[in-house]
């Protein structure tokens, strides 16, 4: 036995149970779903699709892809799934070599305005690949459609992403789908943060204004860390050659079981419950913090997660990141629209109920959070705030394997 290892699991399994993640991309895994990640699936080679694999003895693995496959199309109400992507980022990079030649034009938003590394941030190998053109948030930091219509007449991109990492509203799909027909681009939608609340109808979804949908599957899903790429028939094949073997090789089985068991369980009245409960809290949070002064980016949120801005405070979000872990909770820090400081210390933070509202948190204690977070800024005695947290998170417990 690895005692050390086996220690230091325990001692994370402790710690995550003992303190409140409101990181807007964390969850906990459904403990069915976890199972299947240590099962004997992660023996298997299995390069290719259901009934065309490079490797024999791949029967059972082809009832399972296709059952993940089936269980995706249905909760999402798409043609074609791809389960086999190993990520978000990679899933993106795969959608992109799917439909576009290299060097040619992605509109997305940028990094600091609340999209994703994968949406041409300078540091991604995307941005070496495609030529991108960032559109922004307008003042009141949400997307300013007006502006991004002219923009892609004036840049004529062959794809648009829409869907983000730190952007609290919801995306208006009908208008991206005609801006994106009206130049003749792929529409992509990454909805890898606000997939679970979609299939759980508290959030619209791009399913019938999108040629591809990516999401992410450990976020608001809780399933294992994986991805699924979602289209119309008529781009399946192209997907699907650029999954394997354009970037990957043999696929996780094990994750896509555990894929398979998450978009079971993410269904049906509980789920759909569960979801209005993270957007309720995410709101409740909000305002509480609205009420002691702090600003949120584009003034409240309609889904998981919130954008705090903390210029007015005079805190980074760095030292925000780092007063509220001291006291055990996690946020993560963040840019604000056309923030003056750079990623690695901004001007904001980033908070997100799809955690707390699995453990079963509610309204009355996103008022207690939204108390300590105000003291944890203000600097008020650690140990009295780490016990609350502590109490608090006692009270709720999370199953965790
Ligand atoms: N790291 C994830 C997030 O926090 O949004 C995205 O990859």
């Amino acid at each position: 036995m690895d005692q050390k290892i086996k220690n230091l699991v325990k001692a994370e399994t402790k710690r995550q149970q003992e303190q409140l993640t409101l990181i807007a991309s964390e969850n906990y895994i459904w403990p069915e779903a976890q199972s299947y990640l240590a099962s004997s699936l992660t023996n298997k080679y299995s390069e290719g699709y259901a009934g065309k694999r490079y490797y024999p003895g791949n029967q059972i693995i082809d009832e399972i892809e296709q059952l993940a496959i089936e269980r995706a199309k249905k909760l999402f109400g798409v043609e074609h799934v791809n389960v086999q992507a190993l990520s978000g980022a990679q899933a993106n990079l795969i959608i992109y070599s799917a439909l576009l030649a290299t060097g040619d034009t992605i509109m997305s938003l940028a990094l600091d305005q609340g999209g994703h590394l994968s949406h041409g941030h300078s540091a991604s190998w995307t941005s070496k690949l495609y030529k991108f053109e960032h559109y922004q948030l307008n003042a009141q930091g949400s997307i300013d459609m007006m502006a991004l219509a002219k923009q892609a007449k004036a840049v004529k991109p062959k794809l648009i992403v829409a869907g983000f990492s730190a952007y609290s509203r919801e995306i208006d799909w009908a208008s991206f789908a005609k801006i994106a027909k009206s130049v003749g681009a792929y529409l992509v939608a990454d909805i890898s943060h606000t997939a679970g609340l979609i299939v759980g109808k508290a959030m619209k979804s791009p399913a019938e204004h999108a040629d591809v949908i990516m999401t992410t599957t450990h976020k608001s899903l809780r399933g294992p860390r994986g991805a699924l790429i979602m289209c119309r028939k008529e781009l399946a094949q192209k997907i699907d050659q650029a999954v394997f073997p354009g970037l990957q090789g043999g696929p996780h089985d094990n994750v896509i079981a555990s894929i398979a068991t998450t978009l079971a369980l993410d269904t049906g009245k509980a789920w759909q419950s569960y979801a209005k409960s993270v957007v309720k809290n995410a709101q409740s949070l909000a305002k509480a913090l609205q009420k002691l002064g702090y600003e949120i980016v584009s003034g409240g949120t309609d889904s998981h997660l919130m954008i705090i801005d903390l210029t007015k405070q005079k805190i980074s979000g760095k030292e925000a990141e780092t007063r509220l872990a001291d006291i055990g909770i996690l946020v993560s820090r963040s840019t604000i629209p056309h923030d003056p400081r750079p990623p690695y210390n901004p001007s904001g933070i980033r908070l997100g109920t799809a955690a707390v509202s699995t453990r079963g948190l509610g309204v009355k204690e996103m008022q207690q959070l939204a108390s300590v977070i105000d003291r944890a800024l203000k600097n008020q005695t650690k140990a009295k705030l780490r016990n609350e947290i502590k109490t608090l998170a006692k009270k709720f417990p999370v199953q965790l394997a």
